[in-house]
């Protein structure tokens, strides 16, 4: 049982599978959560040992960036929106959405944003082998992860309206 009135979302998976997107949409529809966007964290507070040239990308400080949020995570509603999940500690996750797409979605979503090819390559192996439902799954308890297709629009307002009726089955289990 948590302490927690309001519950902490997860939403990860590959880069262009959409969790900014979605985080954006359940962050308007449900206005008691707020979204935490882990990239402005590590840019905006330096939570990172500098900036990787190969892949066009910050190399995360993760305990620097745990410190940075702790505080405010640990008071519940947050929808943190990041392209890994095991580094969250296990109390403070009440739900894990792992965002998926196909390849050719994800390859004609990330070549737009002119990705490196090593890094544009990497997302879709990444994608391809199933690593960050695994990651997930290693991570946190089976009943808390679940796995969500994110190819189109419909998909989309399909999952935050499923994200939003467990939000409000959660607030009634966990009434205190
Ligand atoms: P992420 O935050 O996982 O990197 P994003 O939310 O920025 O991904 O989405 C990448 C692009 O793909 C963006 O142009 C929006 C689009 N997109 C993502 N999921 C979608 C969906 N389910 N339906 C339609 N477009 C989607």
């Amino acid at each position: 049982m948590t302490t927690r009135t309001l519950p902490n979302i997860i939403l990860t998976g590959t880069p262009g599978t959409g969790k900014t997107t979605h985080a954006l949409l359940l962050a308007e529809r449900c206005p008691e959560l707020k979204h935490l966007s882990i990239n402005d964290i590590v840019k905006d507070q330096s939570c990172h040992e500098g900036w990787d040239e190969e892949y066009q990308s910050w190399i995360v400080d993760e305990d620097k960036l745990l410190d940075a949020i702790e505080d405010q995570v640990k008071q519940g509603g947050w929808i943190i929106d990041w392209h890994a999940c095991d580094l969250f500690p296990k109390s403070w996750v009440d739900l894990v959405v792992v965002l998926r797409a196909g390849t050719e979605v994800l390859f004609d979503r990330l070549t737009k944003r002119n990705y490196p090819e090593v890094k544009l390559q990497e997302n879709l192996d990444s994608e391809i082998m199933d690593v960050l439902i695994q990651e997930a799954r290693d991570s946190y308890d089976d009943e808390i992860v679940v796995e969500l297709q994110s190819g189109d629009a419909d998909e989309l307002e399909a999952n935050v309206e499923r994200i939003e009726a467990w939000l409000e089955q959660w607030k009634k289990d966990n009434q205190n």
